[in-house]
């Protein structure tokens, strides 16, 4: 078993596509094992992207992050990561698959709706950062 974190982004929650994504994880049979909904500051932003800090788009990534309330969720499962980063889609909805999450509604390469941890480590991490272990429900 897997998990991993998933973060419904501002453009996400901001155009209704919160109950879309969680459709499809459900569709999928992925359980969804915590959840809330937040407002990053952008220190808090600037936190969960450090691995980003020396990339060209950190700053605007990270104004985006801070710019509206996200959903965070923890989703478990066998091969969750994997799992989950198919049904988001490339980073760049433009290269996403048809059928993928990002494909049907991201908009813009930063603006991309969903974001999904890439390896176990950083799922652990980024669990971490935004859940303590007595909000996940497993
Ligand atoms: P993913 O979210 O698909 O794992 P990462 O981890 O490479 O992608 O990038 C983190 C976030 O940074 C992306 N979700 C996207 O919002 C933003 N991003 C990635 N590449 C670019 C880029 N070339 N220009 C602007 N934003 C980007």
């Amino acid at each position: 078993m897997e998990r991993t974190l998933s973060i419904v982004k501002p453009d996400g929650v901001q155009r209704g596509i919160i109950g879309e994504v969680i459709r499809r994880l459900e569709n999928s049979n992925i359980s969804i094992i915590a959840m809330k909904m937040l407002k990053m500051t952008k220190a808090q932003a600037e936190g969960f992207y450090a691995v980003h800090r020396e990339r060209p788009f950190f700053d605007s990534l990270t104004d985006f992050m801070s710019s509206g309330p996200v959903v965070v969720m923890v989703l478990e499962g066998e091969q969750v990561i994997a799992k989950y980063r198919e049904l988001m889609g490339a980073t760049n909805y433009k290269e996403a698959a048809d059928g993928t999450i990002r494909r049907d509604f991201a908009t813009d390469i930063e603006k991309n709706i969903v974001h999904g941890s890439d390896a176990p480590e950083t799922a652990a991490f980024e669990i971490g950062y935004f859940f303590n272990r007595f909000e996940i429900v497993s």
